[in-house]
Order: structure tokens, then C-alpha cells, then sequence
């Protein structure tokens, strides 16, 4: 288990029904208690690994009879996987919510059949927002250990998948590391090891490569894969006028594919037997976006769309074959684009979870595009996107430290949230509420204890109020005493409270305005 994010956070498990589920708690300074949804899993053994949770299910599992083995095969069937309702119980919904989503093929459950550490999340419109972290090696930088270390960072701040995204020597080992250590489920992009098999010559690659890979990764427990069988052949001409071109890794390489072949991509031929291969192992399809627009200009365009078209034929197929599926977006679109973005993707992937890449709202602001994309984020989470993928500060510059992956989950968990709140998402709301109360009444640890960042929250106070004292002090250090509006506004509230009681006791009627501007007798206000 990481370290929690405040010493008032405790990790708790939650009996639910024979299950054991985490959340963390909140102790707030008046006694009560605020629990959250929680990322960051369980103790590691001595070897650095988690405890095998699934292991019971996934073996009584194998006894059944009738060989389903996907969860959306089994919410077929009308079974409530123990996957779902531990699902079910994080989110604070009923099961069969979960399993009626997962059987329409409005959410899936990422979990591979070979991840018994995982703790099952459901990803979905129907429920919270959730949020990708990439992590991962490249020829020049990390290590095993580095890699790990850069999963627990991410889930402690929050990341609810995670994406080991690596390339260059030792990809087997370190993805082998971070899924015995991972509570979450891993992503991977097979298209990346297959290309370091062959050298790097994009050309050189077959199917036969792609699926000894594929094997490989299914059997270690990878829970998702980025597929890029959308790229056809026929599309790579209408992206030759685009202001940013292919900017995809995977479309790029399937793209040079099928160019140097000049053949049909090898992902899209041979779809129908990688989906027998993933339904063996549950791995779900994250359906690739290689084709998505790179810049403002480059929204919404032929290519972009001719690719969207694909991918819902793809889910079709993924689906009749019992695989889940989510379908990959965007990218860069002006925010007045956004919304049609994901209604498009919802209609012609019949309503798969959506999982988008920001976008980017505007192209101008590298070093703050986790802004940028925080912005498109948002509104798209809100138009339904069932999961963001993050965008840190490094985007377009160089590769993300320790820094940037805290700065883009962080960043990413308030524009969920902030979706959550507009969607009306049952109890998101509370969240707020409570750590105002905290803000009014001037209970600064508890302020700190329920934001998204308590280590920056608290650093910022205390840069110029550090003491203790200052932690019940009704002010902080930008109006001082003097001028602080909540305390004066506590002040007023008391006046009036004393005001009115006078009054009242005298048999007067103390008028306030109501909703619509007109005179109301206070009564109920007062108390
Ligand atoms: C998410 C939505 N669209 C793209 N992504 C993520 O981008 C994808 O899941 C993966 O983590 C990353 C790299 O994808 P490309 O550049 O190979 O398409
Ligand atoms: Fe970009």
C-alpha cells in the first residue's frame, strides 16, 4: 500500500455482502467521518506482490459448466459476477445496474482472468468518470523498478487504469513487475512490443508477430489492449491534406503498414481471431483512434470519421464474439465540437464506453495542455465519455516525470469530477459540500484532508501562515483578518440570527426576500 495522501486518510474495507471493499476515509477534526472511492490497493507481500482477490472467483469460475468466461458473456446470461458487484459496491449503485450496463455494451470490466490481484471497476456513463494513466520505458529512460514505482505514484493519486505504454529492452519483465503489483487494470498497446520484435521497420511486421504477442500479453493478465484495426487502407489518402497528419503511434506504424503492402491492415483482416483470443482470457478491446485529429484543424475530418465508421463496425463483431469493448477518441476539437464528438462516437459504436485523450481545446498552450485538454475534458465527460485519458504538462515536449504524472492525474480526477457533478451523478455532489462546510467554518486540516491534492492544499497555506494556530485561524494570509469574507460573513450571519430573535420576540414578522424576489417571512430561514 502507498502512503496516504494525508495523515487523516485511512484505508478501510467495507464489508458489502460477503465482499470486502476499499475506500478511503476521511477523519474529519469534528468526529465524523467522509468516505471516498479509492485507487491506491493493499499491502504488498515480502516478493513486492498483492493478494490474489480474484482467485477464489475466477476458480469456481472455471468449474462452471456452460464455458462463459467474459463478463459480458455472463451478464448475458443474467449472472451478477462477484467482478460486478465488488464494482456495484465502489460505486455505491445496485449490481444489477452494473451487469445491465456490461450486457447492453454501455460498460465493460476490464479484468483479464490471468489478473487475480486486480480490484474490479467498472468503466461506464452510467456511473463515475474514470481516469487513465500512461506509464512506461522507452529506449533511452526506466527501469523495472522505476515502472512500479511510477504505478504506485499514479494510483495513489488516483489513476483508475493504467497504461504500461513501454517500448525499448525488457518490455516482458517490467510489465510482468507492474501487473503482480497492480490493484488496477493495465493497458498495453501490443502494437508497440510487436514493432520492437521486428526492429522498429514497421514494414517487417506480420500478423504472426502481432499474435505471438498478443499470446504473450493475454497470459501475463493485461486487462485492456489499444487496438488500431480502424486504420484501413483506403483511409490513409484522405489524411495526406490534414494540418497534423497521422499522430497516432499505432495509426503511424499501421498506417506505414499498409502503405509499404499495400494491403488491408493486418488488425482489421484478421479481427475476428484476435477477438477469439481475447475472449479466452476476458482482455478487453480499448478500439484505437489512429486517425484522431492532432490539431483544431483536423477535427472532425474524413479521415477521423471514415475511422469512427470502422470502429463501430468492429464493436459489432467484438461484441457477437462476447468481447467488451470500449472505443477510443480525441485529440484536439474546439470545445463547441466537443459534444457531437462523443454523441457520434455513442451512435455508430452503439453506446460503447467512450475513452477520449483530452482533447485538447486549443492548440496554443504547450506546457499547460493538461489544461488545454482538462477544459475538453470536462464537457466531454459531461456529454457522457465513460473515461478520460490524461494529457500532462510534457504533452508535445518530452516525456513526463514523477512532477508531471501527479499534475495530470490530479488534474484529470477534478475534470472528472467535475462531469460527475454536472451529470447529477448520485452523491458526487457531497463531496463539495462537505469540504466547503470545512472552508466556511474555517477547518483548515479537514480542508486539506478532503481536496484532491491535501500536500498542495497545505503547502500553499502554510508557505505564509505555517504555524499550528493557524489552522482554526478564521482568515488565511490573502485578506488577512480584516477582510476575510467568510468570517464576515459569519459575523453577519450571527448579527442577523440575533437581530431577528430580537424581533421575533417582540411578535414581530421578520420578512427575507424568497426565490422570486419577493417578501417572505423569514420562519424557517433562521434556523
Ligand atoms: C486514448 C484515447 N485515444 C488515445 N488514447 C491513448 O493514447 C491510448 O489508450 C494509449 O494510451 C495512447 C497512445 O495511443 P497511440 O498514440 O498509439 O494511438
Ligand atoms: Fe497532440
Amino acid at each position: 500500500m502507498t502512503e496516504p495522501l494525508h495523515p487523516n486518510h485511512e484505508r478501510v474495507l467495507v464489508p458489502h455482502d460477503g465482499l470486502e471493499v476499499p475506500v478511503t476515509r476521511v477523519h474529519l477534526t469534528d468526529g465524523r467521518t467522509f468516505d471516498r472511492y479509492t485507487t491506491a490497493g493493499p499491502e504488498r507481500d515480502e516478493a513486492g506482490g498483492l493478494p490474489a482477490l480474484r482467485a477464489p472467483w475466477l476458480a469456481a469460475r472455471a468449474e462452471r459448466a456452460d464455458g462463459l468466461v467474459t463478463q459480458l458473456e455472463l451478464a448475458r446470461a443474467d449472472v451478477v459476477t462477484e467482478e460486478m458487484r465488488y464494482a456495484a459496491a465502489r460505486e455505491g449503485c445496485d449490481p444489477e445496474l452494473v451487469r445491465s450496463e456490461v450486457a447492453a455494451g454501455r460498460a465493460i470490466i476490464p479484468a483479464n482472468v490471468h489478473h487475480s490481484e486486480l480490484e474490479p471497476m467498472v468503466i461506464g456513463r452510467a456511473f463515475l468518470v474514470k481516469i487513465n494513466a500512461n506509464i512506461g520505458t522507452s529506449a533511452v529512460t526506466s527501469d523495472t523498478a522505476g515502472e512500479v514505482e511510477k504505478l504506485d505514484w499514479a494510483v495513489r493519486w488516483g489513476a483508475d487504469t493504467v497504461m504500461d505504454l513501454s517500448t525499448g529492452p525488457g518490455i516482458h519483465e517490467t510489465r510482468e513487475a507492474v501487473l503482480r503489483a497492480s490493484p488496477v487494470p493495465i493497458g498495453t498497446v501490443p502494437i508497440y512490443q510487436a514493432l520492437e520484435k521486428v526492429n522498429g521497420r514497421a514494414e517487417d511486421l506480420s500478423w504472426e508477430v502481432y499474435l505471438e504477442t498478443v499470446l504473450e500479453q493475454c497470459a501475463q493478465g493485461v486487462d485492456y489492449m489499444t487496438v488500431h484495426a480502424g486504420v484501413l487502407l483506403r483511409h490513409v489518402p484522405l489524411t495526406v491534406e490534414r494540418v497534423t497528419g497521422i499522430v497516432s503511434r499505432g495509426g503511424s506504424i499501421m498506417a506505414g503498414w499498409c502503405l509499404a503492402h499495400h494491403e488491408e491492415n493486418f488488425l482489421y483482416s484478421h479481427f475476428d481471431e484476435l477477438c477469439e483470443v481475447l475472449a479466452a482470457h476476458d482482455v478487453s478491446f480499448s478500439l484505437g483512434d489512429g486517425l484522431r485529429p492532432g490539431s483544431l484543424a483536423d477535427a472532425g475530418d474524413a479521415a477521423q470519421l471514415a475511422e469512427l465508421r470502422t470502429l463501430g463496425e468492429l464493436t459489432r463483431r467484438a461484441r457477437e464474439r462476447g468481447v467488451q469493448v470500449m472505443v477510443e477518441g480525441p485529440g484536439h476539437v474546439p470545445l463547441d465540437r466537443v459534444p457531437e464528438q462523443v454523441h457520434l462516437a455513442h451512435d455508430w459504436c452503439d453506446g460503447a464506453p467512450f475513452y477520449t485523450l483530452g482533447p485538447l481545446a486549443t492548440d496554443v498552450a504547450p506546457g499547460y495542455d493538461h489544461i488545454t485538454s482538462a477544459i475538453g475534458a470536462a464537457t466531454i465527460a459531461q456529454h457522457g465519455t465513460a473515461m478520460l485519458c490524461y494529457v500532462t504538462p510534457k504533452e508535445h515536449l518530452g516525456l513526463p516525470d514523477r512532477d508531471d504524472v501527479r499534475t495530470g492525474v490530479v488534474t484529470y480526477k477534478l475534470a472528472a469530477h467535475v462531469a460527475d457533478v454536472a451529470k447529477g451523478h448520485p452523491g458526487a455532489r457531497a463531496w463539495d459540500d462537505e469540504l466547503s462546510r470545512a472552508r466556511f467554518e474555517f477547518r483548515w486540516h479537514d480542508q486539506f484532508a478532503l481536496s484532491l491534492d491535501p500536500p498542495l492544499a497545505q503547502a500553499y497555506h502554510d508557505a505564509t501562515l505555517p504555524a499550528e494556530a493557524a489552522k482554526t485561524a478564521h482568515f488565511c494570509s490573502m485578506c488577512g483578518p480584516k477582510f476575510c469574507s467568510m468570517r464576515i460573513s459569519q459575523d453577519v450571519r450571527e448579527a442577523f440570527r440575533e437581530k431577528s430573535e430580537e424581533f421575533l420576540a417582540l411578535g414581530a414578522t421578520v420578512y427575507v426576500e424568497d426565490e422570486a424576489g419577493d417578501p417572505a417571512p423569514s420562519g424557517a430561514r433562521l434556523s
